[in-house]
Parts: structure tokens; sequence; C-alpha cells
């Protein structure tokens, strides 16, 4: 039996949601995490001590951070996971630059326009983060140039990752650049039910 824990509207919580529902996988998911609380409780803190979402459980076994259920996910599955040792090392390294250069660099951006009402915004900060996650996705344009998807022409665990924050630069960047290809990559992610279900229909909030 799995269940997920942490709110649908979550970054991190998207990617896995999505996932399990391309994979076919039944769980139940419970709401914890932002307006649901919880994620301070004792009982919660013993499954994830961080207090943060998502927290997969698995029968008796327990996994967070959002790409290490991924990559679970993927292995345990023999899906989503590219053939070739490098194109899976590829796949690897943007599982990772998700984490630790858009992500960082989005953050600022999501909360200050999603989440803080107009008069309590750090403008300065906000700017900064449209110049980073810019900066980022302009990597992430040339690296589109030549395959289908990020880690060759199948679709693997590392477009979801980077599926679910292009959403929000797209959403929330009216004055982006260009962006040739990852327009024409998103718009292959638009097309996957699940990624609708999961991601767009959900909005941001
Ligand atoms: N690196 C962690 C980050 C988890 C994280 O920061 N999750 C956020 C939501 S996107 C969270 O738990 N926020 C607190 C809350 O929802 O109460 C992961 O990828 O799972």
């Amino acid at each position: 039996m799995i269940t997920l824990y942490g709110r649908a509207n979550s970054a991190n919580v998207q990617k896995v949601t999505w996932c399990l529902a391309e994979m076919g996988i039944d769980y139940t998911r419970i709401d914890v995490g932002g307006v649901f609380g919880q994620v301070q409780t004792p009982e919660y803190q013993a499954m994830n001590p961080n207090s943060r979402v998502p927290t997969y459980v698995e029968d008796d076994f327990i996994l967070w951070e959002s790409n290490a259920i991924l990559r679970y996910l993927g292995q345990r599955h023999r899906l989503f996971m590219p053939f070739l040792l490098r194109n899976r090392a590829i796949m690897q390294q943007w599982l990772d630059w998700q984490q630790t250069t858009l992500m960082p660099a989005i953050t600022p951006v999501f909360w200050g326009l999603v989440r803080t009402k107009p008069e309590d915004r750090d403008q300065k900060a906000i700017d900064a983060g449209i110049t980073a996650t810019t900066a980022a996705m302009v990597i992430l344009d040339n690296a589109l140039k030549d395959t289908l998807y990020i880690a060759g022409d199948e679709i693997s665990l590392a477009d979801f990752a980077l599926g679910i924050i292009t959403y929000r630069y797209l959403e929330l960047v009216k004055d982006a650049p260009a962006l040739p290809n990852v327009h024409r990559w998103y718009g292959l992610l638009k097309t996957r039910p699940a990624f609708e279900t999961h991601v767009l229909n959900i909005g941001l909030t």
C-alpha cells in the first residue's frame, strides 16, 4: 500500500503525483503541509524529520526528498529511466540541477508573486529571482536544442522535475526571452494527461 503525504499544490509533491500517474500506480494522497499543517507533529516528524512534503510511504518503507522518490519509482518500476548509461547520467545531472540551481532561483519569484500580498512584496528579491531563473532557463533551452527531452528522445524522470518549474516560470514571468526549445519541449509535456491533471489544472496557489 502506498501513501503520499503532501498538498496537491506543492511543486515537490506535483512531480511525484505526476510521475505516479504516468506509471499507473495506485496510491492514497493525504493533504499535509501549507494550510493543512500537520508537518510539525511528532507523528509526521517521525516519518520526515524535515517537516516538509512530500513523504512517500510504501508498506514499512518511508522516503522523503522528491527527487529521491522519483529515482526510487523509476528504478523500482523500470520506467522513465534512459536505457543507456550516459543518458541515465544526464538525467541524474538534470535532476540535481533542478534542485540545486533552478529551484532556489525561482523560489523568491513564486513566493513573492503567488504567496505574498502586493503591499508586502520584496520586489528586489523577486527581480533577482527572475534574473537567476531566466539565466537557468536559457541553459535549459540550449540543452534541449538537439533532443526531444532533456536526457534524450524519450521522456525521463528529469522532465517531470524540470516541467513543474517551467510551468511556474512561464506563468509568472511574462517578459521571458524567446526560449524556442523550451517551448517546443514544454508543448510535448502539455499533451500528457497526467501533467494536465496534476500540474496545469491545480494552478498556482
Ligand atoms: N528538497 C525537498 C524540499 C521539500 C519542500 O521544501 N517542500 C515544501 C513544499 S514545495 C514544503 O514542505 N513546504 C512546507 C509546507 O508545505 O508546509 C524535496 O524536494 O522534497
